[in-house]
Formats: structure tokens, C-alpha cells, sequence
């Protein structure tokens, strides 16, 4: 191992972020501002994450814990995070949460604050009880030409999944991983809890191109669509695995890195999937297009999808670009 202290350089995101938008002569640094306000908000959700046996707070609202505060879940305390970290930025218009029915407008916002955040704030959080990977997941938009529409700002969040100017998630894994991208490819970062900073752990991500692992609820396969039961008989005789953790940001994880496809289909009970167009799926989309994978709900690419409704649900196949492939060749 070398004793050279400047063998090495240690990249944090913040540093990896300003060095990136530095490319940009055009950049504010208002943007850097603001991917600095979502991680330390994943920070502080994973310090609650890891201290939630601890404190008491898994389970349901409205218990008592040992020192009689009122126990919250920890989905509205990431929620919360969330919204009091970014709300004070200045350049945030606009914040949606999987949480909340409405979307946040802040009050004070001028016309210079012009991006809008959308988040699930604790993805896979039904997990938590049972020490299983959960995670945060982010997109960011930019508001449209015109000014902000306070009376209904939903109008500005229905934009379809090629306009994100970032995207990007956190898993609260065995360790705490936060990727994310501006559309420059996708970047990884390992929490280092010594320090309290994410470290560069994998610049540039690819995805693998095949993989053979599927990533779905096969308990639901009498009610998915022909295509998609055809294609799970042809896994199954190619000798493809599966993998199924129930935690959409943890499936991903392991897709971007080691290949393979994740699909949540329509079912009976969910004609539509399950999961959310605005929240989960695009800014995934985002990540796997970048790392030269693909998303499709069956029919067309996810980002192209206009949406209709800020809670929209859809039906998804992510992965390599192969698999995503092959998938959409038994729905044709
Ligand atoms: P939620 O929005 O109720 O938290 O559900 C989202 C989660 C995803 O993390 C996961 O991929 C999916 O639900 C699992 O659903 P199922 O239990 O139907 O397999
Ligand atoms: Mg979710």
C-alpha cells in the first residue's frame, strides 16, 4: 500500500458535484446548492434509519416510546426531513412527496427559485420492521417557461421523465450508497459514518448489458399479462435466477450493478402496477438510461410517458437493455 497521502484523492459528493457543474460556464452553483440540501437530508434519515430500534419509532403512528414522546412512523419523519431541509434552499419552487396528497409550494418563493424536487421519501418502508434495505429515491424538474401557478402547482410537476435534471436515490443497505445523475452519467457515493460525508465509490456506472435475474412478485403470476408470464416460462427454462427483496430502491441496486430485469406488471389488484410514475419509476429510468440500461411500462419508454396525475401509477420493466429487450419481445 503506498505511504503517499496524495496517492489518492478522496471525492466527496459535494465536491463531485461542483467539479462537474464547473463544466457548465453557464452554472449558478444554485444547483449544487440544492443536490447539497437532499443529501444531507438522506444524512439525517439514515441516522434515524439506523437508530430506529433504538428509539422506538418503527410501527405504527401514534404510539407512546419509553420517553412518552409520541411515536412516529419513519416514513413521515423521512417526509418531514425532506421538506424542512429543501423548503429553506431559496431555488425550490415546488416540493411532491409519495406522502402527501398535494404538492408543497413554498411560500415565499420568488421567480428565481425555479426547480421543483419530487421524492419518495422512505421507499420500501413496510420493510423497516424486519431490517431489510430501504431507501430514498429523488427527481428533480426545472419549472417551465411563465411564472409560478400558486393556485394549482400541479400544472408544473406533470412534466414526462426526459425533462429530470437529476435524479437519484439512497439505499440504507448494510452500508449507505447514494447514485445519482445530471445526465452526465450516473455517480456512486458510500456513506462514510466516521465522517459524516459520501465518498466517490464508483464513477461513471454501467450497467451490465445482460443479466440473468428477474426481479419480480411471483406470487402474482396467474394475474400478470400472457407477455409477461411467457417471458418468466422462458427465464425459467434458460436458468435465470431470481431475486425479489420488496424494496423497489434495494431491486434496483442490485439490477444497476449486477444486470438483470425488475418488473412490477399490471395485475388484477393493480391494472396499472404499483408503482408511481413520478416518484419511483422515472427518476430510476433516468438512472438505468444513463448507466446504458432501459425502462418501459410494456408499451413505450417511461420517460416519454406524459403524465396525467401527480400519484399516476405504471407498470414497469427496468434493467439491462437485453433483458428489458427480451421482456418487451414476449409482450409484443
Ligand atoms: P409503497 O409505495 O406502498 O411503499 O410500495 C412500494 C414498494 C416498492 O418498494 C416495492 O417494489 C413494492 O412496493 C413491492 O410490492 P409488492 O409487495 O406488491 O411486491
Ligand atoms: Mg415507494
Amino acid at each position: 500500500m503506498s505511504t503517499d497521502p496524495m496517492s489518492s484523492e478522496i471525492i466527496t459528493v459535494q465536491s463531485h458535484i461542483i467539479e462537474k457543474q464547473r463544466k457548465h460556464p453557464q452554472a449558478t452553483g444554485e444547483f449544487s446548492w440544492l443536490l447539497s440540501g437532499i443529501t444531507l437530508a438522506t444524512k439525517i434519515i439514515e441516522s434515524k434509519v439506523r437508530r430506529a430500534g433504538l428509539l422506538d419509532i418503527l410501527g405504527a403512528d401514534g404510539r407512546i416510546n419509553v420517553q412518552g414522546e409520541i411515536v412516529q412512523k419513519l416514513d413521515r419523519i423521512a417526509n418531514e426531513t425532506l421538506l424542512r431541509t429543501l423548503g429553506y434552499r431559496g431555488n425550490i419552487g415546488i416540493m411532491a412527496s409519495e406522502e402527501d396528497d398535494e404538492p408543497h409550494m413554498v411560500k415565499d418563493v420568488g421567480e428565481e427559485g425555479r426547480y421543483i424536487v419530487l421524492f419518495d421519501p422512505l421507499d420500501g418502508s413496510s420493510n423497516i420492521d424486519v431490517n431489510v434495505s430501504v431507501g430514498t429515491i429523488f427527481s428533480v424538474l426545472r419549472r417551465k417557461a411563465g411564472e409560478w401557478n400558486r393556485e394549482n402547482p400541479v400544472v408544473h410537476l406533470l412534466q414526462p421523465g426526459f425533462e429530470q435534471v437529476a435524479a437519484g436515490y439512497v439505499v440504507y443497505g448494510s452500508s449507505t450508497v447514494l447514485t445519482y445523475t445530471t445526465g452526465n452519467g450516473v455517480h456512486m457515493f458510500t456513506l462514510d459514518p466516521d465522517i459524516g460525508a459520501y465518498v466517490l465509490c464508483n464513477e461513471d456506472v454501467k450497467m451490465p448489458d445482460t443479466g440473468k435475474m428477474y426481479s419480480v412478485n411471483e406470487a402474482y403470476l396467474s394475474t400478470f399479462p400472457k407477455g409477461y408470464r411467457d417471458y418468466l416460462g422462458w427465464a425459467k427454462g434458460e436458468g435465470y435466477s431470481l431475486r425479489y427483496i420488496g424494496s423497489f430502491v434495494a431491486d434496483f441496486h442490485r439490477t444497476l450493478l449486477r444486470g438483470g430485469v425488475f418488473l412490477y406488471p399490471p395485475t388484477t389488484k393493480q391494472p396499472e402496477g404499483k408503482l408511481r410514475l413520478l416518484y419511483e419509476a422515472n427518476p430510476m429510468a433516468f438512472i438505468a438510461q444513463q448507466a446504458g440500461g432501459a425502462a418501459s411500462d410494456g408499451t413505450q419508454a417511461i420517460m416519454k410517458k406524459q403524465p396525467k396525475a401527480l400519484h399516476e401509477r405504471t407498470p414497469l420493466i427496468i434493467g439491462s437493455k437485453s433483458e428489458v429487450d427480451r421482456v418487451l419481445g414476449f409482450l409484443a
